[in-house]
């Protein structure tokens, strides 16, 4: 008999076909508890679970008695209680690999968008307002040669260092918990302290996952520490950020603009200030929402949910140490 899985996320028809093969699925929109309440059976006999965004904590896994191996399409695990999870010995499956180029390109738009104010001005063109040649309101600040500094060098700042020292010739600072070799060696950066990287760089670059160590990390007092000039952006996850000491700094000349991707409430309530300002460039968290990359995304989580559940905890396995 095929071991039972819940999918709470729509997959492309092959690979869901490709999931069918090896388990009987159970598809569910979400993991509110009234659509647990509603399919309870299955739930309580599932020995799987494949999908992304959505809060897996001890309360649903208090629901889910026979559950092995929990499978996210997304490389952030940060809405998974890992301590439940390995409690339980249930294996948490991510896909930190197949979106870290997608990813990287998306901050590169952030810092192209935000410094060239290609948003706020593509709107003025549509708007009528280029009638008779542009003025000085229309100009932006300069991208290449100018200082990035990347917190968090993982893959994906690595990725970004890339871009940002071959393509556009930028003197790269970094900050992460460990010197990075390769990261000095092939793009030159630089390590130094949290403090001295908010000072020094033309655009301060946030790629970290939201850990109780990161959460509002940069505040009042980091915004505060930056250049006048200087541009943020976000695209790790929005509570790394004091985002009512970002809007502040943003309002009172603190920093020059940001660049943001992830928010503290997604979506990002219609009320919120920084729709208003028009030094923000808001995307609704797209960093990997390419067609390409959200196909490997998914097909990766499915791979890696029926490796997880054959025992094969060789690669993407957040917590390979609970497999028995
Ligand atoms: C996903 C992400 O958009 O992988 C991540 O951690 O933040 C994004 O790539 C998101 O998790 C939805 O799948």
């Amino acid at each position: 008999m095929k071991p039972s899985i819940i999918l709470y996320k729509a997959l492309p028809d092959d690979l869901l076909q490709r999931l069918e093969t090896h388990f009987t699925v159970t598809r569910v929109a979400d993991l509110k508890p009234e659509t647990v309440a509603q399919h309870a059976d299955a739930f309580a006999s599932a020995q799987g679970l494949l999908g992304s965004s959505e809060k897996v904590d001890s309360e649903l896994l208090a629901k889910m008695p026979q559950l092995r191996a929990t499978s996210t399409v997304s490389v952030g695990y940060d809405n998974f209680d890992v301590d439940a999870l390995n409690a339980r010995k249930i294996l948490l499956m991510h896909t930190p690999t197949v979106l870290t180029e997608t990813v990287a390109d998306t901050i590169m738009a952030l810092v192209l968008s935000s410094a060239r104010r290609v948003v706020e001005v593509a709107e003025r063109v549509k708007a009528g307002e280029w009638t008779s040649g542009i003025g000085a309101d229309w100009f932006g600040i300069d991208v290449h040669h100018k200082t990035l500094g990347i917190i968090g060098m993982g893959r994906i700042g690595l990725a970004l260092a890339q871009r940002a020292h071959f393509g556009f010739g930028m003197p790269i600072l970094y900050n992460a918990r460990r010197h990075h070799t390769e990261a000095e060696e092939r793009f030159q950066a630089r390590y130094c302290d949290l403090d001295t990287l908010l000072k020094e760089s033309d655009f301060v670059c946030l790629v970290l996952p939201l850990t109780d160590e990161t959460h509002h990390l940069i505040g009042k007092a980091q915004f505060e520490m930056m250049k006048k000039s200087a541009i943020f952006i976000n695209a790790g996850r929005g509570p790394v950020v004091d985002e009512a000491a970002l809007i502040e700094a943003l309002k009172n000349g603190e920093i020059h603009a940001a660049g943001l991707d992830v928010f503290e409430q997604e979506p990002l309530p219609v009320d919120s200030p920084l729709l208003s300002l028009p030094n923000v460039v808001a995307l609704p968290h797209i960093g990997s929402a390419t067609h390409e990359t959200r196909y490997n995304m998914a097909e990766c989580a499915v791979d890696n949910l029926i490796d997880a559940l054959n025992g094969k905890v060789e690669k993407n396995c957040v917590n390979p140490q609970v497999a028995s």
